[in-house]
């Protein structure tokens, strides 16, 4: 005992000299290899010598958390989407620049060798990246908040392009060995059950009625931690990944005969939860494997926090004065029932009590304005599955429609649209997330506020206390500190390094505006960023592009919201302009395209194809040149979006008002001096009143208007009174694209001619087109440039997660700060 204690105080050295020799030490005597080895061998002990240094302050969090037993927050969440970790823990740990000189001193270079993480990709866009960064926030404002996914062992599919079309390849991330940061936590193994079917008792005791789960298959839930380590501050929290295995492993050893190829067949069905990251698509809708995943995910996390309650506590009096559950959308919302299940069948709570439990500590966060997005699930494929958690959903629909009915006398219409169980035998995800919530919060103001009007209108009605708002954010951690180190030590020097904890403190950069000297290097640093992204460019698909022209940027999924097709209409009436010689006072572009098709998702693909042959035909055409180049870059993930943003000249928003949530990639570009180009969508209305209305090119139709337009949209009208549209129309439908593949757009032709484009594509290619020319107007004043973009940087402080979670912290959590000593 002493003596443990006395070498657990010696806390391990980050010099040159001993973070040389550990690193050594790991690359002979752990992985028994030597400098000569293959590079990945270095990135392995290179990530193993960080690790040693997180553990220290991992271990004194986790113990702090422990005494002082803390109300304590839990992102659930079924995607992490966390690229890589190795520059953003050496920027948190403070020690970049040991770790350079070592490495120097063995003839490595960190830049190099850094390159080789390959990216944590368990997500599939907006939604799993801001999970990512809201842990990396809550680490560096010390909020005593875990992570709860899953460790999926293909994360999203690797994007290749070939002939211009997407293909899709299995993401193993995880090569043939482990994740070097994580730490496998055996002694934490949960069990989660599947199939079976219930009976219920009657304890002859209390006359209560109990019920038994039984006869269900078994399946093992193994927890992973990863340590998120906050910015220079002691505090390393927990993501807790979970990996689903066979609970027959266990029988295995002690098979019989007779059950040992029914048990190994199990197995892999058991292992299968985890086995891969759905894409997002429409085809998954009732994928019985995916609610596997998500109830797979609820159920052990809430089993894994349960136990650690009962570690320190007897009773549940003071389970919800203590523990707080995020939501990360519907997809986690069996945790409503779960948590019921557990408390009412487990630990013998009454109906009211667990209720009680639950709705004051289940906060819901809704990502989508598209009703076809809200998840549902057949209710018989959940009565075969988990057939305990939908009794507990048909009793929570019951009291719910019976306090409809006591609001709404009689408005049997109300009840319907309401009810948690739908007319087709569905379950209504959502809905099972609001009763069960205090909280439901949208991402953006513009979204919360459709949400009351729109969506959940009857439900914000019935509660209109559950509701609110809370934009979202990025980490400048990652996003301008890790990704622009040219900024960052402008930034440093210029306004002093605390706005890497409090972004407000980028406003000081105003005062700089006619600072010559900073202007300069302001300029020098964007350029040197373009240049970096030009052999991105010229590395991934091998075009040549002239970094002083504009660089024109729209990376995010593909999707018809977000209008990739309507940048790729006015890429072909800029082509038009150059064919017929109207280029007086003409700004050289890149347009620059990035981002994932769903692999079910036809029309999404087509766009990708389109925007492929759109590229071939200008990049090939002597009379074009550098006045346009058109790239799409293949795979885009977080780490290319770590060399894009801060690239970037002109970012791409321009979704359908009233469709995108919120955007993120939005607030990336910003922070790094882009200008924005968009619509009055998502938080595009917010960056619009930070950076200042005259500062940013607006378009196209608000919310209101498109919703008013629906139902009456003619995309006619708007070709025959467009010159410049009908050109663009007569190439598309000439297939001057697809001289050697004909007929392959016509969908596309005719989505965007139909009374029925939801996204009212046409309707916004005027304007767009005229913000656009003022777009390359403003670029050709170089000094006003680069003013807008010092601007831009300068008013980025709210979108930083940091605020993000303050919010969520002051208005729903409620958790107190823990500093780790
Ligand atoms: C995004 N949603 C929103 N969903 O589209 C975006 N969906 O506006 C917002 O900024 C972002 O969330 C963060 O709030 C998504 O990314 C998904 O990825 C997704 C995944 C599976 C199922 C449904």
């Amino acid at each position: 005992m002493v003596k443990q204690k006395a070498v657990a105080t010696k806390e391990i050295m980050s010099d040159v000299d001993t973070l040389e020799r550990d690193f050594m030490h790991y690359l002979r005597y752990h992985l028994g290899r030597e400098l000569t080895s293959k590079d990945e061998y270095q990135l392995t002990a290179l990530i193993y010598i960080v690790r040693d240094r997180l553990v220290e302050n991992w271990k004194k969090t986790w113990d702090s958390y422990q005494s002082q037993s803390p109300k304590r927050g839990y992102y659930l969440s079924m995607e992490f989407l966390i690229g890589r970790s190795l520059r953003n823990n050496l920027l948190n740990l403070g020690i970049e620049g040991e770790i350079g000189e070592a490495l120097e001193k063995l003839g490595l270079e960190l830049e190099e060798v850094e390159q080789l993480e390959i990216d944590a990709g368990l997500g599939n866009g907006g939604l799993g990246r801001l999970a990512a960064c809201f842990i990396d926030s809550c680490a560096t404002l010390q909020l005593p908040v875990m992570g709860y996914g899953l460790r999926y062992e293909y994360g999203m599919f690797r994007q290749i392009i070939k002939d211009g079309f997407q293909i899709e390849e299995p993401d193993h991330w995880l090569g043939f060995g482990a994740y070097p940061w994580e730490l496998k936590r055996s002694e934490y193994t949960r069990i989660v059950k599947f199939g079976g079917y219930c009976r219920s008792y009657v304890n002859p005791k209390t006359g209560l009625l109990i019920v038994h789960w039984e006869d269900a298959e078994e399946v093992l839930a193994m927890p992973f931690d990863v340590p998120i380590p906050g910015y220079k501050n002691k505090t390393v929290n927990t993501l807790r990944l979970w990996d689903a295995s066979a609970a027959e492993d266990f029988k295995l050893t002690e098979f019989n005969q007779g059950s040992y190829f029914e048990a190994v067949a199990a197995k892999n069905e058991a292992e299968n939860i985890t086995m891969v990251l759905y894409p997002n698509d429409s085809s998954e809708s009732g994928k019985e494997l995916r609610l596997r995943q998500q109830y797979f995910l609820v159920s052990a996390s809430l089993q894994d926090i349960v136990a650690n309650w009962e570690r320190h506590n007897d009773s549940y009096d003071n389970f919800a004065e203590r523990n707080v559950f995020q939501l990360n959308d519907t997809h986690p919302s069996l945790a409503v029932a779960e948590l019921m299940r557990i408390l009412v069948d487990e630990k013998r709570l009454s109906w009211d009590e667990a209720w009680a439990i639950v709705t004051t500590t289940m906060a819901y966060t809704n990502h989508t304005l598209l009703p076809e997005a809200l998840e549902t699930w057949p209710a018989a494929l959940m009565n075969r599955l988990l057939p305990r958690p939908m009794q507990i959903i048909e009793e929570i629909n019951r009291r719910f429609l019976a306090q409809v009915a006591m609001k709404w006398p009689g408005d049997i219409d109300r009840q319907r649209r309401m009810s948690i169980l739908g007319g087709q035998g569905e379950v209504r995800m959502a809905y099972l997330a609001i009763a069960g919530s205090f909280s439901v919060n949208g991402v953006a103001a513009l979204h919360s506020q459709l949400l009351k009007e729109g969506l959940f209108n009857d439900f914000y009605q019935l509660w209109p206390h559950k509701f609110n708002n809370k934009t979202n954010g990025v980490t400048q951690r990652r996003w301008m500190a890790a990704a622009n180190p040219g900024l960052r030590q402008l930034l440093d020097k210029t306004i002093g390094e605390s706005w890497v904890t409090d972004l407000s403190q980028l406003s000081k950069l105003e005062k700089q505006l006619t600072n010559k000297a900073f202007r300069k290097k302001w300029d020098d640093i964007k350029l040197q960023n373009k240049q970096r992204l030009a052999e991105l460019i010229k590395r991934e698909v091998n075009i040549k592009v002239d970094p002083n022209s504009m660089f024109d940027v729209q990376v995010k999924r593909i999707h018809e919201y977000k209008r990739q097709l309507l940048n790729a209409l006015h890429i072909i009436h800029l082509y038009n302009r150059i064919k017929r010689g109207d280029t007086d006072n003409w700004t050289n572009r890149v347009m620059i395209f990035g981002g994932k098709a769903a692999p079910g998702y036809d029309m999404a693909k087509l766009v990708i194809k389109l925007i492929n042959n759109i590229a071939k035909v200008v990049n090939n055409d002597p009379d074009v040149g550098d006045k346009l180049k058109v790239v799409f870059i293949p795979n885009y993930s977080v780490s290319s979006m770590e060399v894009i943003a801060p690239g970037t000249d002109l970012s791409e928003q321009i979704s359908t008002a009233g469709k995108e949530a919120s955007g993120t990639g939005n607030m990336k570009f910003m922070m790094n001096g882009a200008l924005t180009i968009g619509t009055l969508d998502g938080a595009n209305v917010e960056i619009r009143e930070a950076v200042g209305e005259e500062n940013f090119f607006l378009f196209g139709l608000t919310a209101d208007q498109a919703l008013a337009k629906a139902g009456r949209y003619n995309p006619q009208d708007y070709i025959d009174n467009d010159h410049d549209l009908q050109a663009v129309m007569r190439l598309l439908e000439v297939g001057h694209f697809n001289q050697h593949e004909p007929g392959i757009f016509n969908d596309i032709i005719a989505s965007l001619k139909t009374h029925h484009d939801q996204w009212m594509v046409l309707a916004d290619f005027r304007s767009y087109v005229d913000m656009q020319a003022k777009a390359a107007d403003a670029y050709q004043d170089k000094e006003h440039w680069t003013t807008l973009s010092i601007l831009n940087t300068a008013r980025s402080s709210v979108f930083s997660t940091d605020r993000t979670m303050e919010q969520y912290n002051d208005e729903i959590w409620k958790l107190p700060k823990i500093a780790v000593k």
